[in-house]
């Protein structure tokens, strides 16, 4: 049996944007409410430009629920674009710095971008964030919570409490329009791309994903397809501007001697029940992933997002027609796009989840999916001596 995955189709100013997941189990209940909420936040966050006031993202369920439940058939997801006009979009001939406008107009033979443009455009991420808050339904059923938010916008760096758990997280993320649990940050945050606005100019940052709940195993040792870091950094990697992608504390990890990096190992049998099945780690260094394989601990992704290409100031390029030097085309768009960006790897980060847990866990019910992860976590439970 194949195992879940998705694709999506669509263009920004095409007609829809489409969503097709497969391999989703029979007898999972999909709230589409959750759903909708992903994808109006996604249109939210301080620094979106006036697309979002012309549209209103919500999904429509083309195939494979029956009265709200899957049915274990392919679920198309569909969200129209109100902006269509791809046939008549102007075209642009001279290439944003940074978009994938020069790098596809050479590689699709033309010296329109907008052939390019029109599927390399964010507006795809309506379509990832779908598929990913479906997938949410399944994981949830295990226990398993997702939470994303913005760390850094341009120089301003959010301070997160360790303590901090997926409820608080989202409480105080959702206090603010920068999407960050810190009230602090978030309006130096909003100040920094008021000042980018005034500018001219765009603003990038960093955004961070936990996952809490799920249990130890996920992903594998033994082929590199299977390793969950490479599988997370791939899934969040792929998100439109993202730069680069770190586990855990990622690259901090290189300056410190071991001692400071692994997390020491403990046991509290008060904590049998829970994900960690009792085991206690001094810290979360490794951001839940040890050797490609969840360790029961909370799983911590994080990814840079570079600032949006296109400058309402435009910067030096090439008019692809004549070859002749001058400045980019500007076509609406964000001044930051980061407080969405946590939405979309949010989202992408549980549909990854949901992979590899179906992986381990996987059967054409969820009542089997349900047993099989029932069996494995007494098992696991039941490794070594009496506790
Ligand atoms: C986006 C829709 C786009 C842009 C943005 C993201 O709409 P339009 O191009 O019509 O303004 O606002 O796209 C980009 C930042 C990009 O670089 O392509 C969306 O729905 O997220």
């Amino acid at each position: 049996m194949a195992g879940l995955d998705y694709r999506t189709a669509g263009e920004s100013h095409g007609q829809k944007l489409v969503a097709l997941i497969e391999g989703m189990p029979a007898g999972v209940g999909i709230d589409i409410e959750l759903v909708d909420g992903e994808l109006r936040r996604r249109q939210g966050g301080y620094g979106r430009g006036g697309r979002m006031a012309i549209e209103k993202d919500t999904v429509t369920v083309v195939s494979g629920l029956r009265r709200g439940v899957t049915m274990g058939s392919p679920i198309a997801l569909e969200i129209a674009n109100k902006d269509w006009r791809i046939d008549d979009a102007p075209p642009v001939h001279r290439p944003r710095p940074g978009h994938a406008d020069l790098a596809g107009s050479l590689k699709w033979l033309t010296t329109d971008c907008r052939e390019t443009l029109e599927r390399a455009s964010a507006r795809e991420t309506a379509a990832r964030v779908a598929a990913g808050a479906l997938a949410r339904c399944l994981i949830r059923e295990f226990g398993i919570e997702t939470v994303g938010f913005v760390k850094r916008i341009g120089e301003v760096e959010a301070r997160i409490d360790a303590e901090w758990r997926v409820e608080e997280l989202v409480r105080r993320r959702n206090a603010n329009e920068a999407y960050c649990p810190d009230e602090w940050s978030a309006a130096a945050m909003i100040g920094a791309i008021k000042q980018a606005k005034r500018d001219k100019d765009t603003l990038g940052g960093i955004v961070e994903v936990h996952v809490h709940g799920a249990p130890p195993g996920l992903g594998s040792c033994m082929r590199r397809q299977d390793k969950l870091d490479g599988r997370l950094m791939q899934a969040v990697g792929s998100i439109q501007a993202i730069k680069a992608v770190e586990i855990g504390l990622g690259f901090g990890a290189a300056a410190l001697p071991g001692s400071e990096v692994h997390d020491e190992i403990g046991y509290d049998a008060a904590l049998r029940d829970t994900a960690s099945l009792g085991f206690t780690r001094t810290r979360n260094n490794a951001g839940g992933i040890e050797g490609g394989m969840t360790n029961g601990q909370p799983i911590v992704v994080r990814a840079a997002m570079k600032p949006i290409s296109t400058l309402l100031r435009g910067m030096d390029s090439v008019n692809l027609i004549t070859k002749q030097p001058e400045r980019s085309d500007y076509e609406r768009s964000d001044v930051c796009s980061v407080p969405a960006a946590s939405v979309v790897a949010e989202n992408v980060v549980a549909f990854e989840i949901a992979r590899v847990f179906l992986d381990k866990f996987g059967g054409d019910t969820l009542t089997e999916v349900r047993a099989a992860y029932e069996n494995f976590m007494e098992a696991a439970r039941g490794i070594g001596g009496p506790t």
